[in-house]
């Protein structure tokens, strides 16, 4: 009895000590702006970085506050503002939501209730799923952490960004040689989250899946590929690139411009343009069962992941973290386009609410996998199933393409 009470303690103080890691990086983020510049629309893609942060708020309101502690909202209807499905990004900046002060009241306010509850609860309880292996904490904090690459999508755009504290992270290796492809063997693969750990209820349950065998690039496709494809096709280049004048190329992010690194992954493509490079490399995009089969064990903690250095690393570098197929930087720098329709796997049930995965399935998302370097590090994992509209370009997007094995 002692050594339970012990245990749930020590798991409490960590969930409460995650939670307010998760915070001072969001507030990090954001520490550089004005409130002009938190309620400013950038672009209408996205929301006002003062949409997101009420939004983290009142999500962790929602759950941590009103569904565990069974306690009624600090500003009553105002959730309704909050909701990402029923406020498409547009309209956000029209809504009353909170700014200035009262924001930052309401994100202390609710934090503050948040670790009363976590005080006051029975993380042990059995009749309460919700809480099972602390599912709703962790949940919330990824929440959080899934929003502050959000924000960083928005702050691509803004003048003279100039990011605060860095995170720490693994050293960088320099990027290794090696084949342009690997191969991955035919046969059965098991796909999807296996039970242990936190996963969200789209990357369960764990199947078996049959592949052909097939060749995968083993580095994400170069900015320096990516320009050829370009000159070639007279395709759009990029979003944030501009002609430099010499038949080359400047890319604008956070207000500096810098001339396109050949060597860096190219970012910030959309399905269409992934789709169309691939096919003039005389390659395709991965199905996502295809990209998990050559992803296993990759090591999230060798990855340019957890915006250590807000940007990509050169394609072939953290060969040390490389997946078990020899494919490096599987997991950091860009999220990876694949062929494949953001779908339901075998035995999926909706938890812990339907409108996390379950409205999304269907032909208008496609899946991105593997993470950028924007993605905080407890986030990526081979097994995450990430997704957007596929002419979406303002996340941090990628490619790396396959081809048969003939
Ligand atoms: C998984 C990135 C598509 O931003 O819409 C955030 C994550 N869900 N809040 C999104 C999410 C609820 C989601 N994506
Ligand atoms: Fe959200």
């Amino acid at each position: 009895m002692a050594i339970a009470a012990a245990a749930s303690a020590l798991e409490k103080g960590e969930i409460a000590r995650r939670l307010s890691e998760a915070r001072a990086r969001t507030l990090d983020l954001v520490a550089p702006l004005t409130d002009e510049q938190l309620n400013r629309v950038y672009s209408p893609l996205l929301s006002p970085l003062a949409w997101d942060l009420g939004h983290i708020a009142n999500f962790e309101e929602l759950w941590l506050v009103q569904r565990v502690g069974d306690r009624e909202p600090l500003r009553g209807e105002l959730g309704r503002l909050y909701d990402a499905i029923e406020n498409p990004r547009v309209t956000r900046n029209e809504l009353p939501i909170l700014r200035g002060d009262e924001l930052r009241a309401y994100m202390d306010g609710v934090r503050a209730r948040t670790l009363h509850v976590l005080e006051d609860v029975d993380l042990d309880d059995p009749s309460r799923p919700l809480l099972r292996d602390g599912f709703i904490y962790e949940m919330l904090i990824a929440h959080e952490h899934q929003h502050g690459e959000t924000m960083l999508q928005l702050l691509q755009m803004v003048e003279d960004y100039e990011p605060v504290a860095r995170n720490d992270g693994p050293e960088l290796e320099p990027a290794a040689g090696g084949p342009e492809m690997v191969r991955i063997e035919g046969g059965s693969y098991e796909i999807g989250h296996n039970g242990g750990g936190f996963a969200y209820d789209n990357e369960r349950g764990r199947h078996t899946v049959s592949l052909e065998p097939f060749w995968i690039d083993r580095t994400p496709v170069t900015n320096g590929a990516f320009a050829e494809f370009v000159a070639d096709t007279g395709a759009e280049p990029p979003r944030y690139w501009e002609p430099d004048g010499a038949g080359g190329w400047t890319r604008t992010v956070m207000g500096s411009t810098e001339k396109v690194d050949p060597q860096l992954p190219v970012i910030h493509v959309d399905h269409s343009q992934a789709e169309a490079f691939a096919g003039w490399a005389g390659k395709r995009l991965p199905t996502e069962q295809e990209w998990e089969a050559a992803a296993t064990g990759a090591d999230r903690e060798r990855a340019n992941l957890d915006q250590i250095s807000f940007g990509c690393a050169a394609a072939g570098a953290y060969a040390d973290g490389a997946a078990a197929s020899g494919a490096v930087q599987m997991l950091g720098d860009v999220w990876e386009w694949t062929s494949s329709d953001f779908a339901p796997y075998p035995g999926f049930e909706p938890f812990p609410y339907p409108e996390y995965s379950e409205v999304f399935f269907g032909p208008r998302h496609k899946v991105l996998r593997g993470g950028s370097w924007a993605t905080r590090r407890n986030v990526a994992r081979i097994t995450f199933r990430n997704w957007d509209l596929p002419e979406r370009s303002q996340i941090f997007s990628g490619l790396r393409c396959v081809k048969e094995d003939t």
